[in-house]
């Protein structure tokens, strides 16, 4: 690697540095003949969906999520890597750029938001989940909204409710839990929300999200999406 490319990698590594520095092992680097672009990092890569497009029928059905996954989130992914270098973000996790947002232009607000957002969704759900949540998690639902079947009320109003398209999320906000929602991309780790916290859960309540399946029927989207929560993925974020 001669100085002009080590110094062009340098500035590219971005956050995928700090992340996963193994990538720049010695026996990766890229041999002579390839040209720079063909090693170019992305900071931020789409990880792979952890199930099937399949795997959550039949309450998110395949086509809805291959679209979803591979069309929607997908964009947002590529515009967010294209913004965050034009606008010279190099070096910082999402959750950092997050905390300085207002910074940023509209499209690293909305496209940042798009890619996290649906990365932590994917993650919220599982072809194992449903049920309902145990340990030290059920004892702080039961704490912060009374009970289970409570905080699941709640939560799919807060849901239902979002005028358009957005989030709703459970959050740790000061050491309690609570229930909120989020406009189009927006969620509660960027410091324009209103409401702040740590997410918990989320869901996605978008139309592109239920339409194929759901029509206008937001409600039954919601009601079905308990039945694929993954409580482990929302128990390890509280504990974080
Ligand atoms: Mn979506």
């Amino acid at each position: 690697m001669n100085k002009r490319q080590f110094l062009k990698s340098s500035v590219l590594m971005g956050a995928g540095a700090v992340i996963a520095p193994s990538i720049f092992a010695e026996s990766n680097r890229p041999s002579s003949h390839q040209t720079p672009n063909s090693y170019e990092p992305i900071p931020f890569p789409q990880p792979p969906l952890p199930y099937a497009f399949n795997a959550l029928e039949p309450h998110i059905d395949a086509q809805t999520m291959e679209i979803h996954y591979g069309k929607h989130h997908a964009a947002y992914t590529k515009n967010f890597n294209q913004l965050a270098k034009d606008e010279g973000i190099d070096g910082k996790t999402v959750e950092q750029i997050f905390t300085e947002i207002d910074k940023y232009s509209a499209g690293v607000r909305n496209n940042g938001g798009g890619y996290y957002n649906h990365n932590f969704f994917w993650l919220t759900l599982s072809p194992k989940g449903g049920g309902e949540p145990t340990g030290e998690l059920l004892k702080e639902i039961e704490k912060s909204f009374g009970s289970f079947s409570a905080f699941k009320e709640t939560f799919s109003k807060a849901a239902t409710s979002v005028f358009g398209s957005g989030w709703a999320w459970l959050i740790k906000q000061d050491g309690a839990l609570k229930i909120v929602s989020t406009p189009n991309q927006d969620n509660p780790l960027m410091n324009i929300s209103k409401e702040k916290g740590s997410p918990l859960m989320c869901i996605d309540v978008w139309e592109h999200a239920y339409y194929l399946k759901y029509q206008n029927k937001r409600a039954d989207y919601i009601a079905a999406f308990w039945n694929l929560v993954d409580w482990n993925f929302v128990s390890a974020n509280l504990l974080k």
